[in-house]
């Protein structure tokens, strides 16, 4: 065939503009926004070959996330909501790299070995987060779309959580919920009053939460929530700058607080105040308070899904049904959380390399599955299978109870946006649970301490170098090095170290914990310095 139109396009209006490749890394591609204008073309064109190579419709999310606003960067999703299958992340490096008079011939390569159907019409639907490039960046992209006669539908500002819902919803035929913003609100917000009941503050548990919407989507898209939850969730939102004003996850947001353990800049300084932080394209969450010394305390992705883990645990208990239910976290959470998770709840935990489609697979082999990193991002699974256990067995049952319970399950799923982490899911979830038990956030963080933990970075000179497995946990390149880390670690009370190459930037990453902070830190710095 000859693409012939696919390529003037490319030649006239998105030349390719950098000589160095870019590789389709953990979360897509990221670079400055000026950069990325061609390699949004290029995934137009992808996007219309993935979506006729699976016979549904896909998405597209222009975002970067939790990076600075001069950052921006694309994903692509898969028809069930999830992150594009491993295997084309080849093709999508490759589209991205070759040069403009290249683009026929890879597009031939792509259809003839994979024996795409090029006549179909496809549907690609695309997001974007608040930068202000990324309207200029959906015109790049619709332009490869329709360079290959896709049809886009451009769903606007949305989260990103919020364009994985509406591919799957659309894919599933509506059976999900309907791919409308107004129709993902409805779900939300029905399955949480629902939930809620009519007493809104139980115990210690105060129905207000402080809500950080890192100047990004998550500010817009809060206050729909806001207005139809109305009394049953006062939502106190900060953080809401206009576009444009260079604002957005400055010195506030998910990662913000993660990284530097640190209150958010914008809310409120509130003694004992439950609050939380969600990151650029709202699929990060963080929760926090200050104390009376203003120390922050931080309740981050290990004690989120600690608390969503053993809420589901009680809730399915009360169903008489048996369960499979387990745990995924990566080698980044707290020793003490998975300690707890596994001994004093006995929920399995399994563990996966870090990034969100690794997380995502390993949690799909339970009945279900919870994940979360450590930085806020997750969410639970329930296997389709289990769903139809759940109806037959509320149509089947005689005790009232059990039905009653059944039925409460059933609406704590539709609360689950279970195709990728969802921050404000996450949040309306989390409330729920505090409410029907009744604690407070210090509550929350009584059930087990964190044990001390420093992170840092070594710049290398090649971390191709550092091989890991076993999700991370050891080091089987170079030669030795896991033999030292172990030497090192023995020598701490409760010490564990890991070293990796970071996915997303030129260095390798140290992690340490260990029973004091001045350990931890100590341990930290010795194996960096083995790295080094
Ligand atoms: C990406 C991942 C995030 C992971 C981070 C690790 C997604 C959507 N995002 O941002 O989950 O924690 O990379 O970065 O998968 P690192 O490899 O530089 O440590
Ligand atoms: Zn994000």
């Amino acid at each position: 065939h000859n693409y012939k139109t696919v390529y003037a396009f490319a030649r006239e209006m998105h030349p390719k503009t950098e000589k160095f490749d870019v590789q389709y890394g953990t979360a897509g591609f990221r670079a400055k926004a000026s950069t990325l204008g061609y390699v949004m073309y290029r995934m137009g064109l992808l996007a219309v070959l993935r979506a006729r190579y699976k016979k549904g419709c896909i998405g597209v999310m222009i975002t970067a996330s939790h990076n600075p606003e001069p950052d921006n960067g694309v994903k692509l999703i898969d028809p069930c909501g999830e992150m594009l299958e491993q295997s084309w992340e080849k093709w999508a490096t490759k589209f991205a790299n070759v040069g403009d008079d290249q683009l026929e011939e890879v597009i031939n390569e792509i259809v003839t070995q994979l024996n795409i159907e090029m006549t179909q019409r496809v549907e690609i639907l695309v997001g974007k987060d608040t930068r202000p490039s990324s309207p200029s960046l959906a015109k790049a992209l619709c332009d490869g779309i329709l360079a290959l006669s896709g049809k886009p539908i451009d769903y606007g500002i949305v989260t990103t959580p919020q364009l994985h819902y509406f591919v799957y919803c659309r894919n599933s035929r509506h059976e999900y919920g309907l791919p409308t913003e107004e129709g993902y609100y409805r779900k939300l917000c029905n399955a949480f009053k629902k939930l809620r009941g009519q007493k809104f503050d139980v115990g210690n548990y105060s129905n207000e939460v402080f809500y950080d919407g890192a100047n990004g989507v998550g500010a817009k898209k809060i206050k729909y929530f806001q207005e139809c939850l109305g009394d049953s969730l006062k939502i106190g939102m900060y953080n809401d700058e206009l576009i444009g004003t260079g604002k957005l996850n400055y010195m506030c947001g998910a990662d913000y607080v993660k990284t530097t353990q640190s209150f958010p800049h914008g809310v409120p300084q509130e003694i004992n105040q439950r609050c939380c932080s969600v990151d650029g394209d709202a699929d990060r969450l963080m929760y926090y308070y200050l104390d009376e010394d203003k120390k922050c305390h931080l309740l981050d992705g290990d004690r989120i899904a600690i608390l969503i883990a053993e809420y589901l645990k009680e809730v399915v208990e009360s169903t008489g049904l048996e369960v499979d239910l387990g745990l995924v976290q990566t080698a980044y959470a707290n020793g003490a959380s998975t300690k707890y998770i596994t001994k004093k709840l006995k929920v399995p935990v399994s563990f996966a390399c870090t990034g969100v489609k690794y997380l995502h697979h390993q949690a799909l082999k339970f009945e279900i599955g919870v994940y979360f990193e450590a930085n806020g991002h997750g969410t639970v699974i329930f296997k389709k299978e289990f769903k139809e256990k759940l109806r037959s067995a509320l149509k089947d049952s005689s005790s009232d109870e059990v039905k009653s319970a059944i039925e409460k399950l059933l609406v704590v799923i539709d609360l689950v946006n279970e195709t990728v982490g969802d921050a404000i899911s996450d949040m309306l979830l989390v409330e729920t649970i505090l409410h029907s038990k009744g604690w407070s956030v210090q509550d929350w963080e009584g059930a087990y301490t964190d044990l001390p933990n420093r992170l840092m970075k070594v710049s290398v000179k090649d971390r191709a170098k550092i091989q890991t497995t076993d999700a991370e946990r050891r080091c089987v390149k170079p030669d030795g090095l896991q033999d030292a880390i172990d030497a090192i670690v023995d020598k701490y009370n409760a010490g564990r170290s890991f070293v990796r190459p970071s996915g997303t930037e030129d260095l390798v990453r140290v992690y340490a914990e260990a029973s004091t902070r001045e350990e931890a830190d100590q341990l930290a710095l010795e194996i960096a310095l083995k790295v080094y």
